[in-house]
């Protein structure tokens, strides 16, 4: 079999990436080995986005390599420095791509060149220490984990957008009038099923312009599934109108336009959808003499039975410029029934924000069960190897009043508590009340240093007794430059990472307790 180049079908694996983790890190000079928090945030892992993409028609990029994900933030560092954002992955997809889950429910209808869906949200970062700091927690030992991306499988299937569908039996010369009245130049050839993918042709008539599909010709139980069955039928679902392209010419038995017209109508029908679409039929090979007396034949009958007719000629060109001009005048008034969506650069997000209350409580045979968005994604965040964060984590709890209704709901010391999803949920040990910040700061939280002098306030002091013996040239500029030239020499600022070897305070213990 040929390798394929077109594909309208794919299931995609999407990844966002993770954010970056915060860093617990102290300011370090030479003389002041105790400055401050300086731990950067993480980077935000970049996004998953789908978006409309003009040079795009086909979904096979999707067919060859079915998994995407998209870079993860870096961590933060020391001296404050956050970490890089991780790059959006933008994947491009043709006009009309459908995007569903794998439960078949619609996410997105993806129309217009631009517009885009962020399928996969990326992971937030986690803050630094710097960041954590507060008026109680001047230098928090812990800093926040980067979050996971978002993941999800999704599937993408492609309707494509034109505004005329050409349907009809194989070879009645589909794939011959696209070519004839637009630039498009598919295969045409005398066997039957040449166009096995749908051709997009752009067809002027005075100042409309219409896009006009062909797609792979019908067969009598095509809804049975004989020929090519009728899948591809999706291809003209968003169409204004149908134009019917039948044969006049067929030597095949039992064959004539009348039936012909039937039996693609049959099959339209079992198909379904398709009913409201205004149709014209073009009648086509009339070049050919029995070509053309049998469209004489039949002409009449057809318009009696209240078919628009124009017998053409995709091969001469004959009737072809009132065929166009007929499909422009239906294009024309279905766009000013149904205006086309203008803005095209829509971002869509398929998940709800989370709107009600920031959690609830439930009773579950495990334990309490502690649901809602804010407290899953700060577990998520939470270093559980770091007794401070874990303080941290309960103090936001308490404060988003989590224990309040604990209580309230009659929760008793001792009993579980989960937050998490079903499969993965943290379970606590409930203790009310005892973990308020202050108390669960551990011996860097002691260090009154920090406490009773800010470095910059530190800092101020030094200046101001020196200016008292400067220089009468010196300026108080002057004298804050020549201080630090002084007590620093050849030492800049640097920061160490909170538990690394350069931890002034780490020892090989206090990991291990
Ligand atoms: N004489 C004549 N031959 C035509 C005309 N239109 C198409 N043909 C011929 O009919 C054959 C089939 O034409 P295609 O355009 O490939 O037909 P199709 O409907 O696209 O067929 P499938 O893609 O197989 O469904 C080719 O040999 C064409 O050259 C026409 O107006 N006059
Ligand atoms: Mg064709």
């Amino acid at each position: 079999m040929a390798v394929p180049t077109f594909v309208d079908r794919v299931t995609l694996h999407v990844e966002a990436g993770r954010g970056g983790h915060g860093v617990a890190s102290v300011h370090r000079e030479k003389f002041k080995p105790l400055g401050g928090p300086d731990g950067g945030n993480g980077g935000p892992g970049g996004s998953v986005i789908l978006r409309v993409e003009p040079d795009v028609s086909t979904l096979i990029d999707y067919h060859h390599s079915p998994k995407r994900k998209a870079p993860n933030g870096a961590g933060g560092a020391g001296d404050h420095r956050n970490g890089a954002h991780g790059a959006d992955m933008i994947l491009g997809v043709p006009d009309g791509t459908v995007v569903t889950d794998m439960q078949g429910n619609v996410l997105a209808d993806m129309i217009g060149v631009g517009a885009e869906l962020v399928i996969a949200q990326g992971g937030r970062g986690g803050l630094g220490n710097a960041a954590l700091a507060s008026a109680k927690r001047k230098a928090p030992g812990f800093a926040l984990l980067g979050e996971e991306g978002e993941s999800i499988e999704i599937g993408l299937e492609l309707k494509v957008v034109a505004d005329i569908g050409l349907v009809g039996y194989p070879s009645a010369g589909k794939s011959s009038l696209i070519a004839s009245i637009s630039r498009a130049r598919p295969k045409i050839a005398n066997y039957p099923f040449t166009t096995l993918v749908p051709n997009l042709g752009v067809v002027r008539a005075g100042d409309t312009v219409i896009t006009v599909a062909d797609v792979p010709g019908l067969i009598e139980g095509a809804a049975d599934g004989r020929g090519l069955g009728h899948d591809f039928l999706r291809h003209i679902e968003r169409c204004a109108a149908l134009v019917h392209v039948i044969d006049t010419a067929s030597i095949e038995p039992g064959r004539n336009p009348i039936d012909d017209l039937a039996a693609m109508e049959n099959e339209l029908a079992r198909y379904g959808g398709l009913e409201d679409r205004p149709r014209l039929v073009a009648l086509n090979k009339i070049d050919v003499p029995d070509g053309s007396d049998i469209a004489d034949m039949v002409i009449e009958e057809l318009r009696e039975a209240g078919h628009r007719v124009f017998p053409i000629s995709a091969v001469s060109g004959a009737g072809t410029k009132e065929l166009i001009y007929a499909m422009a005048e239906i294009v024309k008034e279905s766009r000013v029934e149904k205006p086309k969506v203008a803005p095209t650069r829509i971002v869509l997000r398929p998940w709800a924000i989370d709107g009600g209350a920031d959690f609830e409580v439930v009773r579950s045979p495990e334990g309490w069960r502690v649901r809602g968005e804010k407290p899953m994604r700060w577990v998520r965040q939470t270093d559980f190897s770091n007794e401070e964060a874990v303080g941290y984590l309960a103090d936001r709890l308490t404060r988003l009043g989590v224990e309040a209704e604990l209580l309230r709901q009659g929760a008793e010391e001792g009993d579980a508590v989960l937050i998490g999803t079903e499969a993965n949920s943290v379970v606590f040990d409930f203790k009310p009340s005892i973990e308020s910040g202050a108390e669960m700061l551990g011996r860097r939280g002691e260090d009154e240093r920090l406490r009773d002098e800010r470095p910059s306030a530190h800092r101020r002091r030094e200046i101001a007794e020196a200016m008292d013996e400067r220089d009468e040239s010196e300026t108080r500029a002057d004298v804050a430059r020549r201080l630090d030239r002084e007590m620093r020499p050849g030492v800049g600022p640097m920061s160490y990472v909170i538990g690394s070897e350069d931890d002034p305070d780490w020892n090989e213990s206090d990991t291990t307790k």
